[in-house]
């Protein structure tokens, strides 16, 4: 939600109606900015996803080095979810969205999703 604030540096004169110089109001709006909420992307073990799949989707997808990757995918299949990155809602939603038409074009059950950090 943003709050919008007018700040009025000028009114204007009911009775200029006359011959004199008109009277200018100035008026400056403010849109106040929000920081946007941030999602983390979750990966889902499972028994049969490769653990070369998953690592080539950490480093394709999520930009991580081959260590990095390495190091997730083994957090996620030893503890069953792990986190693969943190966005705002439209990157972690796209992510989500190419994680799932990797897996399915390969066949593999792979499971991502996100969540509100
Ligand atoms: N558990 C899988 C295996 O042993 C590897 C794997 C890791 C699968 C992470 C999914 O999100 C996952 N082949």
């Amino acid at each position: 939600m943003s709050e919008r604030k007018n700040i009025i540096a000028g009114d204007k004169n009911d009775h200029d109606e006359g011959d004199g110089p008109q009277i200018g109001v100035v008026e400056k709006t403010r849109t106040r900015t929000r920081r946007p909420s941030m999602y983390r992307v979750l990966l889902i073990n499972d028994d049969y996803t490769p653990m070369e799949f998953v690592v080539e989707i950490l480093e394709q997808i999520f930009h991580k080095t081959r260590d990095e990757a390495v190091a997730v995918m083994l957090n996620v299949h030893q503890s069953g979810v792990g986190v693969c990155g943190v966005y705002s809602f439209d990157v972690a939603e796209t992510k989500v969205a190419q994680v799932d038409a990797l897996a399915r074009q390969h066949e593999h059950p792979l499971q991502c999703t996100m969540e509100k950090a």
